[in-house]
């Protein structure tokens, strides 16, 4: 039997996806991104577990779309199979907090995936970029439009013209990535900020993640007034009678996450 793409396990209430393609430093193909999305989607639903940690391994995070199997499409190929919608956009429909823990190559369709989670932990090895203008092709998941709302526009416009790769001191500066820690802790940084999401209330977890997404998708208005309606709405919950309730009682919640 064939090896995984992506390596599945539990850690108490987090869930961690490792992808597992090392001998092409986890270049992603159509088949890794199916098998991360079933598993994503399974920890989507699954009420034992309140974040998931995506981590590839110290050389790479991805390096990007396996060039091997796109470098005999042709235009029609990947219009008619519509290359972007299917497993790799499920991702970004995921409604729990993902980490990307990213140590070394996060490259074109890796960073780009790094991306689309929550919030970026990285090694002090990583390196960040979108060099698909070096294959004669731009950035196709993502990384024109989430790159420069993470880094602003004119880092944006530097990567992808010149497809030059940034360090982590620079993709920390610049606001793309949010820790820096040392290559041998990363995972157990992932994992412990992924338990600390995982004890909130779930129900508060998941309208904040989609509350700041909105500031991405929508007028200031209409996302403050989204932002609003979910905190109105978090007043019907079990969970926010706990937490102000322990606050006062000087005690930690005890969150049923409902
Ligand atoms: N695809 C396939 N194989 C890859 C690969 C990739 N992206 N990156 C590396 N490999 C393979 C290498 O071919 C090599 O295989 P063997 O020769 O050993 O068989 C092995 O991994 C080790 O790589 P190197 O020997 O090159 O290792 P080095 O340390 O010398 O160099 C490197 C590391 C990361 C600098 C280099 O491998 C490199 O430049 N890799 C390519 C990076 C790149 O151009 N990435 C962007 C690819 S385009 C979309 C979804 C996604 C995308 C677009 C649309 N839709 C859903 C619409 C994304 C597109 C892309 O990512």
């Amino acid at each position: 039997m064939s090896e995984s793409l992506v390596k599945v396990e539990v850690r108490g209430r987090v869930g961690l996806l490792t992808l597992n393609r090392p001998k092409v430093l986890n270049a992603l193909s159509n088949a890794v991104i199916t098998e991360l999305a079933v598993a994503m989607r399974a920890f989507d639903a699954d009420e034992n577990i309140g974040a998931m940690v995506l981590t590839g391994n110290e050389k790479a995070f991805a390096a990007g779309a396996d060039i091997g199997a796109m470098a005999q499409w042709s235009y029609l190929d990947v219009y008619k199979a519509d290359y972007i919608s299917g497993d790799w956009d499920a991702l970004r429909h995921i409604r729990k907090p993902v980490i990307a823990a990213v140590a070394g190559y996060a490259l074109g369709g890796g960073c780009e995936l790094a991306m689309v989670c929550d919030f970026i932990i990285a090694a002090e090895n990583a390196k960040f970029g979108q060099p698909e203008i070096n294959l004669g092709v731009i950035p196709g998941y993502g990384g024109t439009q989430r790159l420069p709302r993470a880094v602003g526009k004119a880092k944006a416009m530097d990567l992808v013209l010149t497809g030059r790769m940034m360090d982590v001191v620079e993709a920390e500066r610049a606001g793309l990535v949010a820790r820096v820690v040392p290559v041998e802790r990363l995972l157990e940084e992932a994992i412990a900020a992924a338990e600390i999401i995982a004890s909130k209330s779930m129900p508060s977890v998941m309208m904040a993640k989609e509350s700041v997404n909105r500031a991405f998708e929508s007028s200031l208005a209409e996302s403050l007034l989204f932002e609003h309606r979910n905190f109105h709405a978090l007043f019907g919950t079990d969970d926010q009678k706990e937490g102000m309730r322990a606050f006062v009682e000087k005690r930690k919640p005890d969150f049923k996450n409902r």
